[in-house]
């Protein structure tokens, strides 16, 4: 079918799906216009134009997609362990996932952020949040894998995270849930909240090589810190925070943290922070948190565990943290490309406000402020705003731009996204999302340098958009062109897990960015690597035995191993020796109660096998790697615990214990 009469088809479909599901709610499912299919549509073999970076909630995982397709490429396992790929089941990422609560084999991703350089996104890494066991991960973009995880100390529900500075100075993260600070007794009555619980934010430092480590943490009021974005351009050197529950209730936050028409939104002077640093004005305290590395030569990860956190106090520095007021439990706090419009989603409001940058400097300076909060000065609500969007919809939640001055919020209540003019705050157009709309992204949307040619919103319910599954109906996103003055719907896609907050970035900035089509073999440094048939080799050590093997189209060396009894421990090393582009080997075992390998050109890996009863094991690869894949398998005998079958492998020959 050539591309213009599959369009047709597609427009076809279109028209003729609009007439069955007519008995709809007017305007539901049908708001799609004639050149829709086209502009979603990306022929076969065609690349797409931007990749898309999407959260993937209680998945705990971050899924790659493709703009304008939809087209899935990629789930990153990032914090919940991943059989398909052996991620925390095989030996060497296992560490990845250690924690100061042991191993934690799963995680709520909410929130991804692209690396920056000036303010721009530049293509590196991508980083996720851990919102249940407080951590961010960061994403390699050369070769999509989970790289290094850290814990934050002193934290509680790592919503606000991973936001980042305009240079990837910083990582960002503020507490959703205060508690207790970690050295101090939290085996208090939880109606002490007000006096005893805390919330800090904390700065994770990334290095040249994205290396991170807590630079320090800012010890605030107990509030529920949501969300935030750090300042560009003129307010380079700020961080915003939303925060809700201002009024410290801890029971029935719907009702007890809903009282105040007013929370805040925190603007937090990073770099005064960093004076007082210098000055030795941080205490250093002792706290208890895991980092986690993957070395990409000895594809192995180590977990180190931290003893102890720098942390200043905002009540003592009184001119690093200032409160803004915002209307009604903000959620989403976002700034615009020029630094210069801070804008604050109230969950429950009715309008948005804008504050000014540059009025909040004139407001500090002329000290316009309302009183404290918990010894943080509290702004006056006038003096920082530059206006309110008047009557935009219900609920607002998140905003993104396109870098031509219009903002885009999205409407969870009133299931839409709205358009307006940043200066003007005149609304200029909205469209229908289906349905209940949460975070939304244009590709750099939240950058200095956004490509406002798609948005995609992130919906929370889809009710009648796809076909029923049962009890759970899918998520999904939806594409809008918003290249004209009008937004167009062009795609409904479901995603993996519940989308958050996404990134996307143009395709050639990851594409042509050094991206890895394979290890080097020569470079690979771990431990039990095989390097040739030549090498491999199966050696006891009292009950532990390690088999180190390697695999290449369409064998495994060694593929028969006898001598392995009731009782071993068995540690299959595996190293694919292929030098090709996308051709990894899978290995399983009969009975293995964890996962399979999936072994990446070049790479070792190493599978923890208890055999748990006396008999015969075939393995195999799992990866359709070649005409005579199914033919890529082998058996391992197991004896009782004291027979005397000796430790053999062989390839190709009979071993010599086989009469045995
Ligand atoms: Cu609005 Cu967790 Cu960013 Cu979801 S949060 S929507
Ligand atoms: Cu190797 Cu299939």
């Amino acid at each position: 079918m050539n591309k213009d009469i599959f369009v047709k088809a597609i427009i076809a479909l279109v028209i003729g799906s609009a007439l069955l599901t007519s008995c709809k709610p007017k305007n539901s499912s049908d708001a799609v216009s004639g050149d829709a299919a086209q502009k979603a549509y990306v022929a076969p073999g065609k690349y797409d134009e931007f990749y898309n970076f999407v959260s993937g909630g209680f998945s705990g995982q971050m899924s790659v997609y493709g703009v304008p397709s939809g087209r899935l490429f990629r789930v990153i396992p990032v914090f919940s362990v991943d059989p398909e790929k052996g991620y925390g089941y095989n030996e060497e990422t296992k560490p990845m996932l250690n924690t100061s609560h042991g191993f934690v084999p799963w995680d709520d991703l909410h929130h991804t952020e692209m690396s920056q350089t000036n303010g721009e996104v530049d293509g590196r890494w991508v980083f996720g949040n851990a919102n249940n066991t407080p951590r961010i991960a960061r994403i390699d973009l050369k070769t999509f894998t989970t790289k290094e995880i850290i814990e934050l100390p002193n934290s509680a529900g790592n919503h606000s995270s991973p936001f980042i500075t305009e240079n990837t100075e910083y990582v960002v993260a503020g507490t959703r849930f205060s508690v207790p600070a970690d050295n101090s007794n939290g085996d208090v009555p939880i109606n002490t909240y007000k006096q005893n619980f805390k919330g800090h934010l904390s700065f994770v430092k990334v290095g040249k090589e994205g290396d991170m480590s807590i630079a320090f943490q800012i010890q605030c009021p107990g509030v529920n810190f949501d969300l935030s974005h750090a300042g560009k351009g003129k307010s380079h050197g700020w961080m915003f925070f939303s925060c809700y529950n201002t009024e410290q209730a801890n029971t029935l936050l719907e009702v007890n943290a809903s009282q105040k028409d007013k929370d805040f939104i925190m603007a937090v002077n990073w770099k005064k922070a960093e004076e007082y640093i210098k000055a030795g004005k941080g205490k250093m305290t002792p706290a208890k948190y895991a980092h986690n590395v993957y070395n990409e030569s000895t594809h192995s990860a180590t977990s180190e565990m931290k003893t102890q956190v720098l942390v200043l106090d905002s009540k003592e520095l009184k001119d690093i943290c200032y409160m803004i007021p915002c209307p009604k439990s903000p959620h989403g706090c976002d700034v615009d490309p020029t630094g210069e419009y801070i804008v604050g989603s109230g969950k429950l409001a009715a309008l948005i406000p804008v504050f000014s940058f540059d009025k909040l400097q004139n407001a500090i300076k002329n000290k316009q402020f309302e009183g404290e909060y918990d010894g943080i000065p509290v702004i006056k609500y006038e003096a920082a705003l530059h206006g309110e969007v008047q009557k935009p919809g219900l609920g607002p939640l998140h905003t993104e731009f396109d870098g031509k001055g219009n903002a885009y919020t999205t409407f969870f209540v009133s299931s839409e996204v709205v358009k307006w003019d940043i200066k003007s705050l005149q609304v200029l157009d909205r469209v229908p999302t289906y349905y209940s709309v949460g975070h939304l992204c244009i590709p750099g949307g939240d950058s200095k340098k956004p490509f406002g040619k798609y948005l995609i919103a992130y919906n929370k319910i889809t009710k009648d958009r796809y076909l029923p599954t049962g009890p759970e109906l899918c998520q999904s996103a939806q594409i809008y062109d918003i290249s004209g003055d009008k937004m167009q719907l062009i795609l409904d896609f479901p995603t993996i897990g519940e989308p958050h907050y996404a990134q996307a970035a143009p395709a050639d900035l990851i594409r042509n960015n050094g991206q890895l089509k394979f290890y080097k073999l020569a470079d690979n440094k771990h431990p039990f690597v095989t390097k040739g048939e030549k090498e491999t080799k199966v050696v006891r050590s009292g009950k532990r035995v390690d088999i180190s093997m390697t695999c290449i189209r369409s064998h495994f060396s060694p593929d028969n191993i006898e001598g392995i009894k009731m009782g071993d421990e068995v540690y299959f090393h595996i190293t694919n020796l292929e030098q090709d582009w996308d051709v990894p080997h899978g290995f399983s075992i009969k009975g293995a109660n964890n996962a399979e390998l999936l072994i990446m050109p070049g790479e070792t890996a190493t599978l923890k096998w208890t055999p748990d009863k006396v008999g015969m094991y075939p393995f195999y690869c799992t990866d359709f790697c070649s005409a005579l894949h199914q033919e890529m398998q082998g058996y391992l005998r197991v004896s009782p615990a004291g027979s005397t079958v000796p430790i053999t492998f062989s390839l190709g020959t009979n071993l010599s214990s086989a009469t045995k």
